[in-house]
């Protein structure tokens, strides 16, 4: 086909990224950005986000918990859509690029179309997707996961933040409300699926590319634990008589990078990345620590292999220090294999625009892995500088920002003719 020439408006979609950052709730100036999935900053900044969209002329659709709609209707508009998009949360202390590259760098890639005169065949959304990290619920992609089926109505209602609030209360507290299984999208509701991210790695830029074209999404998979000793006295109790249950968590969380740098797969990676002790006094003897894990790889097997040595190498040592674990899989995910077709059409496009570009695998996870499930599903990456991210001097470059709406729009254009 006959690919549109294009005109990034790219001093506006900085812009644009520039005031979405405004809405956080960090502590520290922008770029810093704390956003939690149904705070007010979160709903202050679908406001903005919503304002935009009717602007271009997308018609709106927000379901049960807050996934966003926005879509350029096709001339076929009962054909299953061509779908965009990314997520707007963000965890704390973070950057102003993860995710939001992909709902405003689709939503400016949607707008260089419209202008273009090219005119979509099948229709196409920009979606933003609710709650991809997992900082409140514990769980990511809560909002692709009920939309894919891939959490059920019930699992969602067992799911409650720090301070109690389950799920149903804090989406509807934010203003969404309608059955939680009208989130569910129907079969082939997309035909294709395609997410423009910051890379959230070194390898972009490392080999000066501007565009990596995912062909895998590594399986993620969060564990938390629990570990209850004893406690007491920090004067009174002499050490044979403890246990102490953060001293003992403390070797398992040793255990578990031991067991990650021991991995047949260099792939494989775990993170301890929450700890709370329990009573949390300096001369009080811990009596009961919970800790998260979080293990991926690309090969599904192995983490699946890896997480059993992980629990067989904990409770050894609880027993061994005479303290309690138990421990829960909140998710479990398989690895998500991208579209070829998909991944052709993205790389035909950075070829026509003449883009340095390399098929790469995704470590990080993405929305786009629950997408997979109901629909052929791609992804694009520019790079971020130094491969930062989820902190405040995570960066992608207008140029780089440009390429990827770039090579975005082309892709969108032959997957929607
Ligand atoms: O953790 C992740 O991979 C994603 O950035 N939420
Ligand atoms: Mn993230
Ligand atoms: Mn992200
Ligand atoms: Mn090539």
């Amino acid at each position: 086909m006959d690919l549109p020439k294009l005109k990034v408006e790219t001093t506006r979609l900085v812009c644009e990224l520039e005031q979405l950052a405004t809405f956080s709730e960090c502590s520290e100036p922008s770029p810093a950005v704390t956003r939690v999935v149904f705070t007010e900053t979160d709903v202050k900044a679908r406001e903005y986000l919503r304002g935009l969209y009717e602007t271009a002329g997308l018609a709106v659709r927000t379901d049960a918990v807050g996934n966003t709609f926005a879509r350029w209707e096709g001339s076929e508009p009962d054909l299953p859509a061509v779908g965009t998009g990314s997520h707007t949360d963000a965890i704390p202390h973070s950057g102003m690029y993860d995710g939001t590259v992909g709902v405003l760098g689709g939503l400016e890639a949607i707008r260089a179309l419209q202008q273009s005169g090219f005119r979509p065949r099948r229709s196409i959304d920009v979606v933003m997707f609710t709650s991809e990290e997992p900082t409140r619920f514990g769980v990511g992609c809560t909002g692709s996961r009920l939309m894919s089926g891939a959490l059920s109505v019930a699992q969602l209602a067992s799911l409650r933040d720090e301070s109690g609030s389950t799920y149903d209360q804090a989406r509807t507290q934010a203003g969404f409300t309608g059955e939680l299984s009208t989130a569910l999208l129907a079969p082939n509701a997309y035909s294709a699926f395609v997410e423009l991210h910051i890379e959230q790695g070194p390898l972009l830029e490392q080999a000066a590319e501007s565009i990596g074209v995912v062909t895998a999404i590594a399986a993620p998979s969060t564990v938390h634990f629990e570990v209850t000793g004893e406690g007491g006295h920090a004067g009174a109790v002499l050490m044979p008589m403890r246990r102490d249950a953060l001293a003992a968590a403390a070797g398992m969380v040793l255990a578990i990078e031991r067991l990650a740098l021991d991995s047949r797969s260099p792939d494989l990676v775990a993170t301890v990345g929450e700890l709370h002790v329990h009573p949390g006094a300096v001369n009080s003897i811990p009596s009961r620590v919970r800790f998260t894990l979080d293990l991926r790889d690309i090969d599904g097997d192995n983490r699946d292999e890896v997480l059993e040595s992980v629990v067989a190498a904990c409770t050894q040592i609880a027993s061994q220090r005479r303290v309690e674990i138990s421990h829960q899989v909140l998710n479990a995910d398989p690895p998500a294999v991208c579209d070829e077709r998909i991944v052709e059409a993205a790389v035909r496009a950075a070829e026509r625009l003449q883009l340095a570009h390399r098929r790469m695998i995704s470590r990080a996870y993405h929305d786009s892995l629950l997408m997979a499930r109901i629909a052929p599903t791609g992804m694009i990456f520019i790079p971020c500088r130094g491969g930062v991210s989820h902190r405040p001097d995570e960066y992608a470059s207008p140029e780089h920002m440009e390429a990827g709406v770039a090579t975005l729009a082309l892709t969108l254009a032959q997957l929607a003719s």
